[in-house]
């Protein structure tokens, strides 16, 4: 990014009416010519509906500018797993993270609540929620955190998680008995497995497929599409519809950068990125029923589990040491119909 900067002593000799003058052609020239290439990264591969959302964001951005900003996207953990994203972009050494709010928990309390297990009644009830005021209370939450170094851009869709392992299909709570299973890195989520009787086992996504592959987890829980193109079939063939969890994305921006660019150029990504959240929503869907096509022909073993009240009875300690703290939050999302 190439910005002209004036040092202060330079100011000085300058004078005052020189310095109204440098003003305003430092502005010109920021918003006028200097290209902006922003560094954009996903866990996942080009063509899965995150993807694909922030590259047609960065075909819009550069049409609305005449090409000035740009975004290079970086898919298939090229940067490093949502660990290392984070760090990067809290640094300024990349500027769009497409995470899962999962991990943001440890960063942002409230976010824990949509990490609660079955917080959401169903899909439709987590999208009034996000699109509504609490999502966009918390997205300021995050952004105006102040050490995080992050804005909340906007949500996107991720469907629900389900547990799938190399053993046997999951009907019943009692079926996850020592399993190993994989969970996000938040003590949230380990909590939320071993309630259910199984072995929560923080680690990044990027380590995963090697952890399956040498035993050193029998398997993890995702949606559909995370299960299919992460190719985790190959080792996990039982897939059971736990729906535990239910954690919707988000799109965070490095707050170094975005404080370093102007008004309008900070309004339009914003602008962009809330077009992003609903193209996207309707690329997962479609996305969601091609994955399962492709588990199912890939000899899957997919089975419902309609004994969701037993599961929802056992992570009852996980809403206490977890939700406490959250109540008035909780009740406002319940109430949200
Ligand atoms: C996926 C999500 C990723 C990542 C991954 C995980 O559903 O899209 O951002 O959080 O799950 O389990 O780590």
């Amino acid at each position: 990014m190439s910005k002209v900067t004036i040092d202060r002593r330079s100011l000085l000799r300058l004078g005052a009416g020189a310095v109204a003058a440098t003003t305003a052609m430092k502005a010109t020239i920021s918003s006028a010519q200097a290209k902006v290439v922003l560094k954009a990264t996903d866990v996942h591969p080009l063509g899965y509906p995150t993807v694909e959302a922030v590259v047609r964001m960065g075909k819009k951005l550069e049409e609305a500018t005449k090409g000035r900003i740009s975004i290079q996207m970086y898919p298939s953990m090229q940067l490093g797993g949502e660990k290392e994203m984070i760090e990067q972009a809290q640094l300024g050494a990349l500027q769009i993270a497409r995470i899962s709010v999962g991990p943001m928990g440890p960063l942002v309390p409230e976010f824990n609540v949509f990490n609660l297990p079955f917080v959401f009644r169903d899909v439709a009830h987590m999208e009034k929620v996000i699109d509504g005021p609490i999502g966009s209370e918390l997205l300021d939450k995050l952004t105006k955190h102040p050490t995080a170094g992050l804005v909340g851009l906007c949500y996107m869709n991720a469907g629900v998680r389900n547990v799938y392992n190399s053993k046997k299909p999951i009907t019943k709570v009692e079926d996850l008995k020592g399993l190993k299973i994989r969970m996000m890195g938040n003590p949230l989520f380990v909590d939320t497995m071993n309630s259910l009787g199984g072995n929560g086992v923080a680690m990044g996504f990027d380590q995963l497929i090697n952890a399956m592959q040498t035993g050193v987890v029998d398997g993890a829980e995702n949606n559909e599409p995370s299960y299919e193109s992460g190719q985790h079939y190959r080792y996990a063939k039982f897939y059971s519809k736990t729906g535990h969890l239910m954690i919707p994305e988000i799109l965070v921006f490095s707050k170094r950068t975005f404080d370093g660019m102007s008004k309008d150029d900070q309004e339009l990504i914003l602008k962009t990125a809330k077009e992003a959240q609903l193209e996207q929503r309707k690329l997962w869907y479609e996305r969601e029923q091609e994955s399962l096509k492709k588990m199912l022909e890939a000899g899957v073993v997919v089975n419902e589990v309609t004994d969701r009240e037993a599961f929802q009875a056992a992570v009852k300690p996980v809403w206490e040491k977890h939700g406490a703290a959250h109540k008035a939050l909780i009740d406002r999302i319940a109430a949200v119909n």
